[in-house]
């Protein structure tokens, strides 16, 4: 499954691996890789410059937590990139204590009847009682296509040739099942190429039945288009999950998985054969696991985590201890930006919220964006020894940083108050020190 994509970005792995060292040129050199074999399979341009922007500025700019190797931590960070794009992990459960209706939807010859006989199985396999209603009733055949995939499996189909009213079936169908399934998959015509009328037969099923979730069925071998048509779909019918079909051999199915996650819906599952096993739960982790190629990158990502996990234990006792850096206060203010907001942080500690005034947080984080700028005009042994900072070095950094010698000065104070006051507490006073940066004028 997307054989080539899969090779374009492990050979931009492999080119890091092969390096004796890593320096600016290589990691340009592995951005384009990934790009190109991103490119290929027909993800968005926009979203591949994005992507690879970041990536190369992660790669130049972070230190790997100790213990883990630059190289390592490139493709770590090349992991998390990529799963970033596929959207956010998600499992579909369904209730066992009541009759879930799922309505497909989807153009013409994207999937929908062999993905409901798919999901008809997947969900028997877990155990569900499911029942499949056919109420495609433009296509000849359709019926009996639903009939045969669902005659291996078991399953019970509900449908008739005579019938011409899809809403109509689709109503009988549910009573039908009501009593004795808790899993009830609804097939759908797929008939027009001119999408309008689909979506308004669609908008009629869908109030009809009230379905407790409708899922698009979108062929993968469209690419960057689906995002276009989940679009159009949302807008008619509010779309609670994607289904990316024919994956297998599909050379843009990158692109598709992309544009679809994009798009801010699931994608739930994953067709990647003819066959009705050939479904997958998808999970953006694994998934780019495999693309990396698992096997090799598992027991990466997991050091990274844990090495990540420590090195953060490590800074926090550091500061508690009063040990503090300036590549302490540094991570701490990279922290705060990662969670968003300042006010994200103190809404996590109970209490402190309230106590600190909404202008003097605003104040803070302003002035904590001109300290992260300040620091990095540091040199490393600066940011060590923050003690031989005499007043030509402060004029330097100011002038490296666009700020003013007092701003500096500033920063400087901040953050011998913020190591004395928890070397004074050990770190009990953090809520003090919090509400102190906050409201002080400096
Ligand atoms: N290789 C492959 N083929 C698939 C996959 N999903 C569907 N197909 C094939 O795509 C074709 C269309 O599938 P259908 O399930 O009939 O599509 P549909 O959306 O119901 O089509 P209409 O009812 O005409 O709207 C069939 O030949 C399927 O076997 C997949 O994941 N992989
Ligand atoms: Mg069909």
């Amino acid at each position: 499954m997307l054989d080539r994509l899969k090779e374009g970005l492990q050979a931009a792995i492999k080119r890091i691996l092969s390096a004796s060292t890593v320096d600016e040129q290589l990691i340009k050199e592995f951005v384009k890789d990934a790009q190109r074999a991103l490119l290929q399979a027909d993800v968005n341009v926009k979203l591949v410059l994005e992507l690879s922007s970041k990536i190369e500025k992660r790669a130049l700019q972070e230190n790997p937590p100790p213990g883990l190797s630059r190289k390592d931590y490139i493709i770590k960070i090349l992991y998390d990139e990529l799963t970033n794009i596929l959207g956010t992990e998600s499992k579909l459960e369904l209730p066992t204590n009541k009759v879930n209706v799922i309505l497909l939807m989807g153009i013409q010859g994207s999937g929908k009847t062999l993905v409901s006989a798919k999901l008809a199985r997947y969900f028997q396999k877990k155990g569900y009682k499911v029942g499949l209603v056919c109420a495609d009733t433009f296509r000849p055949g359709a019926l009996v296509q639903l009939r045969t995939y669902a005659k291996d499996i078991g399953i019970e189909v509900f449908g008739d040739e005579k019938f011409d009213d899809s809403i109509k079936v689709a109503s009988e169908g549910l009573k039908y099942f009501e009593d004795k399934k808790n899993v009830i998959i609804v097939d759908t015509a797929g008939r027009h190429k001119e999408e309008k009328g689909l979506l308004e037969e669609m908008k009629k099923i869908s109030s009809e039945i009230n379905p407790d979730l409708t899922l698009l069925v979108i062929d993968g071998t469209i690419g960057q288009q689906c995002y276009a048509q989940s679009e159009a779909f949302h807008k008619s019918v509010p779309v609670g999950g994607i289904i990316v079909t024919k994956l297998d051999g599909a050379a843009k199915g990158g692109g598709a998985l992309a544009a679809a996650a994009a798009t801010g819906a699931k994608i739930l599952f994953i067709g990647t054969g003819e066959r009705v096993d050939d479904l997958e739960a998808f999970s953006p982790t694994r998934f780019v696991g495999r693309l990396l190629g698992l096997g090799d990158i598992r027991a990466l990502i997991e050091r990274a985590k844990e090495l990540e996990i420590e090195a953060d234990e490590k800074k926090v006792q550091r500061i508690i201890s009063g040990k503090m850096t300036i590549d302490d206060l540094y991570y701490q203010l990279e922290q705060v930006k990662k969670m968003g907001s300042l006010r994200k942080v103190l809404d996590l500690i109970p209490g402190l919220s309230s106590l600190v005034p909404k202008e003097g947080l605003e104040e803070l984080e302003a002035k904590m964006k001109k300290w992260k700028v300040i620091i990095q005009s540091m040199t490393k042994v600066e940011r060590e020894n923050p003690e031989i900072l005499n007043s030509s070095r402060i004029k330097r950094i100011a002038m490296g940083s666009g700020v003013s010698e007092k701003e500096v000065k500033e920063m400087l104070a901040k953050y011998r108050q913020s190591k004395a006051i928890m070397k004074a507490s050990k770190g009990r006073e953090m809520r003090q020190l919090l509400k102190r940066m906050a409201t002080q004028p400096s």
